[in-house]
C-alpha cells in the first residue's frame, strides 16, 4: 500500500506532511478499514471479543461528528472516545499516518476482503470459507456460485450434494434480500441522519416518508424531507451544503438546487429534500406514496378538476392553489377522511376514506399488556422482576412470563420441574409488585416434530398462560406441519399459537404451511394467534393479519423481549397490525385487565 505513494513520500520527510497524501482518510474510511479488520479477524477465527473491539470501535468512529484526523495529532483526545482504549487509538493513529494498519495487511496476506461476504450466506462459517479458499482459490459470491454449479465443492470435505443445493438457494435469497433493510436499522439510521441534519440552523421538522412511513417491514432506500425557514428557496443552498457534507457520507450519489442523495457505509440510500413549507404537505404526500396509491388519488384529483403534483393540489382551469401546507388539507380538498400512511397501498382506503368508513386504528396507546418474553431462566438478560418493573414503566398492566422448555436445549429450555419452580418463583414475585402490575405465570412450550408438546398436561395446567411455537425442523413437508400445528392447538392447555409462521425478516422464508387452515382452526378453538412484534420476525405480514380478523382469530401482538430493552419493540408490531387495518377491539392484549384477560383466553 505504501508503495504507491513512495515517490510523493520521498518529496517530504515531516511526519506531519506525510499525512497529507493520504488525503481522504474520513471518518468513515478510517471505520471501513477497522470493520474490514474485524471481518478477516473473523475468518481468521479469532477470538470474538478481539473481533467485538473493532466492530465496536468502527462503530465508535462512524458516530463521531468531528474528523479524526484532527483528533490523531493527540491520540489522548482519541482515547476520550468511547469504545476506543489504548491500543484502539494506536490503530487509527497508523490508519490515519499510513492509510492502514499493520494487522490489516498481515490478514490481507492471507485473505481476501470479499470472503466477509461469503460469512452471511447459510452453512459458510469462518473454517469453511478458508476451506474453499485454500482449496479452490474462491473469495466472492459470484466465484462461490459458479464454483457449486460446478460441482466443485463436492470434492471438498462435509459438503455434498445437499450442501450445495442450500447454498445456490441461499445465494439466491440474498441477493434478493440484500438491496432491502430491516425496519428497525432504517429506523436508527433515519434517527442519527436527522440529528446531524437538525445540526443546522433553521431545520424545524424532518420526517421519513417512502416506505418507512407506511410501515413496511424492509425499506428499499430512506426518503427524508426537510423543512424549516433554512429550507425556503432563496436560502436553501447552505442547507444543501450542509446536508451534502454531512461525516456518514460513503459516496455521494447525485446533489441538487434542494435535493441530497447519498449512500451510507452499508450501501443505505438516503434521499433528502428540502422543502419551503408552504409546500411541505404536498411533498409529504407524493414522497410517502405508496406508487399504487398516489395513482389512485391524481385520478380522483382529476375528475374533480384538480391535478396533484408534488408542490400542490391546484385548480386546473387557472393554476391556483387549492392545498399545498399539510396533507390533511390536501385529503380534505379530495372529499377523504386523512388517511394514516400505514394504508396507502391502494388497498380500498380511498373508497373507505370518501364513505367515512375507515377504521379507528390500534394504536401504542391501547397496548395493556404483553404475553410473550424470556427471562435469564433460559435465554433472556433479565430477571423476573427486572421485566416487570420494565413494562409497568412502559405503562403496562399486565405481562405473561414465558421461558422456554427443554427441547430447545441451546437457550437452557425448563423440564416440568423447573418450570413447576419457575410459576413459584413468579407469583412471588408477583405478589411483592403490590399491584403495580401483574404478572402473569406462562410458558413458551415447544411444539415437538409431530404435534406433541414439550411439557407435561399436568405442568400445562398450571400456567395462566401457555404459549406453543415451532423452533425446530422447519423443513417439514407443508402437509406434515400443517398437521403438526393442527395437532398442537387441539391440546386444551395452549392458549396462543406463538410465531406461527417462523420466518426471519431477510432472513429466513417461512416453514412450508397452510396458514390459512391453521387460522381458521385457530378460530373455532379459540386459540389466539401471535403477531410477533420483534422487527427480526414481525411474523404474519400484513396480509396474514387480515386473514386471521376475516376468519375471527383472536389476535395477541407480543414483543418476544430477551431484555428489558426489547420490550419497545411493540411498536413495530403495531404498525404492521395498522397496515392490516385492525382496531384496538381485534386484539387480545388491548384488554384492560389480567382478569378481563383471562376470561377471554380459551381456558
Ligand atoms: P422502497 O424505497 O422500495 O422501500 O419503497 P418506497 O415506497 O419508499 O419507494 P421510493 O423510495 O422509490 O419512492 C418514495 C415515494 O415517492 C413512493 O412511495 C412514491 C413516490 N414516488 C417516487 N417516484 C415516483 C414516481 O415515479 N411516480 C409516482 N407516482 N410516485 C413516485
Ligand atoms: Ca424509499
Ligand atoms: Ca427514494
Ligand atoms: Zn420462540
Amino acid at each position: 500500500m505504501l508503495h504507491n505513494s513512495c515517490s510523493l513520500l520521498h518529496t517530504c520527510t515531516s511526519r506531519r506532511h506525510v499525512r497529507r497524501w493520504f488525503l481522504p482518510m474520513d471518518n468513515i474510511t478510517i471505520a471501513r478499514l477497522l470493520d474490514e479488520t474485524a471481518a478477516l479477524l473473523e475468518i481468521d477465527a479469532a477470538d470474538p471479543f478481539r473481533i467485538r473491539s473493532y466492530r465496536r470501535a468502527a462503530e465508535a468512529v462512524e458516530q463521531q461528528t468531528t474528523q479524526l484526523v484532527t483528533l490523531a495529532e493527540d491520540p489522548k483526545q482519541l482515547l476520550a472516545i468511547a469504545g476506543i482504549g489504548k491500543g484502539m487509538a494506536s490503530n487509527i493513529v497508523d490508519i490515519v499516518n499510513t492509510g492502514t494498519l499493520p494487522l490489516r495487511e498481515e490478514l490481507l496476506t492471507r485473505y481476501k476482503p470479499s470472503m466477509l461476504e461469503l460469512l452471511r450466506l447459510p452453512g459458510m462459517g469462518p473454517k469453511t470459507v478458508a476451506l474453499i479458499w485454500s482449496a479452490l482459490q474462491v473469495a466472492d459470491i459470484d466465484a462461490l456460485e459458479e464454483a457449486a454449479k460446478a460441482g466443485h465443492l463436492n470434492k471438498l470435505p462435509r459438503m455434498g450434494e445437499k450442501f450445495t443445493t442450500k447454498l445456490l438457494k441461499g445465494i439466491e435469497d440474498y441477493r434478493k434480500n440484500s438491496s432491502r433493510f430491516r425496519v428497525d436499522h432504517a429506523h436508527e439510521h433515519a434517527e442519527r441522519i436527522s440529528a446531524l441534519i437538525r445540526e443546522f440552523p433553521g431545520i424545524d421538522e424532518i420526517t421519513p416518508a417512502g416506505s418507512l412511513r407506511r410501515g413496511r417491514e424492509t425499506v428499499g432506500d430512506l426518503d427524508l424531507l426537510v423543512t424549516g425557514p433554512a429550507c425556503e428557496p432563496n436560502v436553501v443552498a447552505a442547507a444543501v451544503e450542509h446536508v451534502a457534507n454531512l461525516p456518514l457520507i460513503d459516496k455521494l450519489l447525485a446533489r441538487g438546487q434542494n435535493k441530497v442523495s447519498f449512500t451510507l457505509r452499508n450501501q443505505l440510500q438516503v434521499d433528502v429534500r428540502l422543502l419551503p413549507r408552504a409546500s411541505y404537505g404536498a411533498a409529504l404526500q407524493y414522497f410517502t406514496g405508496s406508487k399504487m396509491h398516489n395513482v389512485a388519488l391524481r385520478q380522483r384529483a382529476i375528475k374533480r378538476g384538480l391535478t396533484l403534483n408534488e408542490y400542490a393540489l391546484l385548480r386546473v382551469e387557472d393554476n391556483t392553489i387549492v392545498a399545498a401546507e399539510t396533507e390533511e388539507a390536501i385529503y380534505r380538498a379530495l372529499d377523504l377522511d386523512y388517511i394514516p400512511p400505514e394504508l396507502r397501498e391502494n388497498g380500498g382506503e380511498l373508497e373507505a376514506a370518501a364513505a367515512h368508513t375507515l377504521p379507528q386504528l390500534i394504536t401504542l396507546t391501547d397496548i395493556r399488556g404483553d404475553l410473550h418474553m424470556h427471562t435469564v431462566e433460559t435465554d433472556g438478560s433479565n430477571t423476573i422482576r427486572e421485566m416487570a418493573e420494565a413494562a409497568a414503566d412502559r405503562g403496562l398492566k399486565y405481562i405473561a412470563i414465558t421461558d422456554h422448555s427443554k427441547n430447545l436445549a441451546m437457550t437452557n429450555g425448563m423440564d416440568d420441574k423447573r418450570a413447576l419452580a419457575h410459576i413459584r418463583r413468579i407469583r412471588e414475585i408477583d405478589a411483592e409488585m403490590n399491584g403495580r402490575i401483574r404478572i402473569l405465570a406462562g410458558v413458551e412450550v415447544d411444539i415437538l416434530g409431530e404435534g406433541e408438546l414439550d411439557l407435561s398436561d399436568e405442568t400445562l395446567a398450571e400456567m395462566d398462560v401457555v404459549v406453543a411455537s415451532v423452533h425446530s425442523r422447519f423443513d417439514q413437508p407443508i402437509e406434515q406441519m400443517t398437521e403438526r400445528i393442527l395437532r398442537a392447538m387441539e391440546n386444551p392447555n395452549v392458549d396462543i399459537l406463538g410465531h406461527p409462521t417462523g420466518r426471519k425478516v431477510l432472513k429466513r422464508d417461512p416453514y412450508a404451511l397452510h396458514i390459512d387452515t391453521v387460522l381458521k382452526r385457530a378460530a373455532e378453538l379459540g386459540v389466539a394467534v401471535e403477531h410477533n412484534a420483534s422487527p427480526a420476525r414481525s411474523d404474519l405480514t400484513d396480509l396474514h393479519l387480515r386473514l386471521a380478523r376475516e376468519h375471527g382469530c383472536r389476535i395477541a401482538v407480543n414483543t418476544d423481549a430477551h431484555s428489558t430493552g426489547e420490550l419497545d419493540q411493540i411498536r413495530f408490531g403495531i404498525t404492521q397490525l395498522r397496515r392490516a387495518w385492525l382496531t384496538a377491539p381485534d386484539v387480545l392484549n388491548t384488554l384492560p385487565t389480567a382478569e378481563a384477560l383471562l376470561a377471554q383466553l380459551r381456558r
